[in-house]
């Protein structure tokens, strides 16, 4: 780690406290000089830190850039060590994750962005990504599945990132079936699974799972077409929350990832889902048809009661609630 990074680990940690200049180079044993150099680099990248006379420096208690070593902090002791890399800016986290994936990253690699430029959604779609506003993340998972379950990693993403949001908000989230989380009726996050495959073995080699929240996103940000239909987890926009929940929510999931296979987070995926027992629109084969949702097995897939009056069961698609 650079002088820069523990530096920033420390006022992280000791936020809206001073510290002195003198203690943090006896803490990290490097000299006043270099602890002087490092503040003076976070502060060029936009950390407001102040320096008082006598006292030290300070993190505002009401920063909220997201870096690795702020995420870092909240992460439990047993995943500290993952790696993280942070960029300011980046097409797609997803995209980056692949590549890392091709070079054997390891488990638990994250990849994590301030900004979007080509945020990726399913089917090609777009996922708005703006700065200062919402966390990007991708987490390289090794499960040791077989490509089959891609849709269970998914549905155990989609229980980490609500876990996280109730444990640090009072709010409710709720899962649409299968990677959308809604707040208020309002989506809030998307998830996008993508896997590396082996194709000798039919095993997954990594997963690429792909987070995007709107933290703190106003209103008035979103593109015309998501005015209706996109919110946030909070409407505060001087939160201080993406640090702390990008860590709960990859602690979470690399919790749940070490036993996927007793699929214990499928009940709570159930709980919190909109629309089990409910009227609904589904696609398939290209068009939209009625339903009524019914269960969700033990791969992930929804199982459907159609118009028809027969069971089926959908792995993938879109699904919507029927306007009563
Ligand atoms: C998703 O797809 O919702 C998956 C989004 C995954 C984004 C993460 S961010 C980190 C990682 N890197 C990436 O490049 N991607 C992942 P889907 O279910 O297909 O929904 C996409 C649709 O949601 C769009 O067509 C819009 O209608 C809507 N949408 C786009 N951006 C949104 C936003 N910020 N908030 C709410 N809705 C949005």
């Amino acid at each position: 780690m650079t002088v820069k990074n523990k530096v920033l680990n420390i006022l992280e940690s000791k936020k809206g406290k001073y510290i002195s200049g003198q203690d943090l180079a006896d803490l990290l044993m490097v000299s006043r000089t270099a602890v002087w150099k490092a503040i003076n680099s976070l502060k060029d990248e936009g950390y407001p830190i102040s320096s008082v006379p006598n006292k030290g420096y300070i993190l505002s208690p009401d920063s909220d850039i997201l870096s690795s070593e702020g995420i870092r902090l909240y992460l439990k002791e047993e995943f500290k060590n993952i790696p993280i890399t942070f960029y300011k800016s980046i097409e797609s986290t997803n995209s980056e994750a692949k590549l890392a994936a091709v070079k054997k990253a390891r488990h638990g690699t994250v990849i994590v962005a301030e900004e979007q430029t080509k945020g990726r959604g399913r089917f090609g779609r777009n996922f708005f990504s703006p700065p200062e506003s919402g966390i990007y993340m991708s987490i390289i998972l090794k499960p040791n599945l077989k490509i089959e379950n891609s849709v269970l990693i998914t549905t155990a993403a989609a229980v980490a990132v609500c876990q996280a949001i109730e444990k640090l908000t009072n709010k409710e989230p709720k899962i649409k079936w299968v990677n959308d989380i809604f707040i208020d009726n309002r989506k809030v996050c998307g998830i996008l699974t993508e896997a590396v495959t082996d194709f000798e073995s039919g095993m997954m080699d990594s997963v690429i799972v792909g987070i995007g929240v709107n933290v703190k996103t106003e209103k008035e940000i979103f593109p015309q077409e998501l005015q209706d239909t996109a919110g946030s987890v909070l409407n505060d926009k001087d939160s201080s929350l993406r640090n702390p929940l990008a860590g709960e929510i990859i602690n979470n999931l690399l919790t749940i990832s070490e036993k996927l296979e007793d699929r214990e987070f499928l009940k709570e995926y159930k709980e919190r889902s909109m629309i089990l027992n409910e009227h609904i629109l589904y696609k398939k084969d290209n068009s939209w048809h009625e339903g009524y949702a019914l269960d969700i097995d033990d791969y992930g897939g929804l199982v459907i009661f159609t118009s028809e009056g027969e069971q089926t069961t959908l792995n993938s698609g879109e699904v919507s609630i029927k306007k009563k």
